[in-house]
């Protein structure tokens, strides 16, 4: 058994360290081998908006893998998913490529469900946010009950009949929510999914964009929600603290933690299709993982809307996709006062 003490003095040297597994006296849960599997899901027909599907080669270009090595991980990387292009997808209603997002999130279901059934934490880089359906479906059926972090500027919980857009990039928490299934008509290419998730084991935070429906529903389910007046309000730290007492005051269940990079401020993540004013800052974006990657309870990570089309100069991409990598690093036990393994030796002379 560690006692606090020894833990607290491995935390200052940077060992990672299972806070949560400590607080509650279970032993040999500290992971300091994580294994993660890396799923490149290049889609996306959840919005209008060319080169979202860049996402995971550049994020990977940005060496994701071996920094994520570096720190310890052992990483599987599963290889990017292909997509079938659908020659007759006419819109459902307001809807568009309903068919092209069914069947794309069948398959990132599938796959999700693999990589959690070969034991990993998953990472799936977009991609559009309209991937969250087939990831946290995926997840569902692999490991059942599970929270939801939605870190992102806007909820994306219109549904088919209230999205203003069309784009189901901004409806995938309605898909899937068990409280709006009645309200969710039926889709073609969407049969195998089943609602999965319940509105009390969902927590949003950074929003600042949302449409009238959406801000309906948050109220009308009771849905726990940090937006960004709640972040200048409480400041980050009592944000993560309240987000996890919130989701583990029964049981603790796996997190999937689904990040859209527009959460954060577009100063510092300009490369994104639908950016908003007034985000995290880059410390804030990046304190978020650390958090959740001390609960010892994160088990599918999606990062999605990073698109290197959208920025304006070669530094707007750059910073997005650098950002995105060091979020991803902050899942997996990066600490910026520095990390070093544990059985490190200095070298005699
Ligand atoms: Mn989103």
């Amino acid at each position: 058994m560690i006692s606090m003490r020894s833990a607290r003095t491995l935390q200052q040297l940077g060992v990672t360290v299972c806070k949560r597994s400590l607080h509650h006296h279970h032993h040999h849960h500290h992971h300091d081998r994580r294994s993660v599997g890396i799923i490149g899901a290049p889609f996306s027909r959840g919005q209008s908006k060319a080169g979202v599907d860049q996402g995971p080669n550049v994020i990977r270009a940005a060496g994701l893998l071996h920094r994520l090595e570096q720190q310890g991980c052992a990483v599987k990387d599963y290889g990017n998913l292909t997509f079938e292009e659908l020659d007759h997808d006419e819109p459902v209603g307001r809807v568009k490529r309903v068919r092209a997002v069914g069947s794309a999130n069948q398959r990132l279901s599938k796959a999700v469900q693999d990589v959690k059934k070969d034991g990993h934490t998953a990472v799936v880089l977009g991609g559009d946010h309209s991937l969250g359906i087939g990831s946290i479906h995926g997840h569902a059926m692999a490991v059942g009950d599970l929270s939801v972090v939605w870190v992102d500027a806007h909820a994306d919980i219109n549904t088919p009949l209230t999205t203003p857009t069309g784009n189901i990039h901004g409806q995938s928490m309605s898909y899937v929510l068990r409280e709006l299934q009645s309200k969710i008509p039926v889709l073609p290419n969407f049969s195998w999914l089943k609602p999965c998730v319940s509105a009390k084991d969902l927590v949003y935070i950074g929003l600042r964009d949302l449409d009238p429906a959406e801000h309906y529903i948050l109220k009308l389910l009771g849905v726990k929600a940090f937006s960004m007046s709640e972040v200048d309000h409480l400041g980050v730290t009592r944000v993560m603290e309240e987000t996890c007492d919130y989701l583990s005051a029964k049981v603790k269940k796996p997190i999937h933690l689904s990040y859209d990079i527009d959460v954060i401020d577009p100063s510092v993540t300009p490369a994104t299709g639908t950016p908003v004013v007034g985000g995290l800052t880059y410390r804030e974006g990046v304190y978020i993982t650390e958090h959740l990657c001390q609960t010892g309870l994160l088990s599918v990570v999606d990062m999605v809307e990073v698109n290197p089309l959208r920025g304006q100069t070669e530094k707007d991409v750059e910073s997005t996709v650098s950002t995105a990598v060091d979020v991803l690093l902050g899942c997996f036990g990066r600490r910026r006062e520095g990390n070093h393994e544990s059985d490190y030796s200095l070298p005699e002379p």
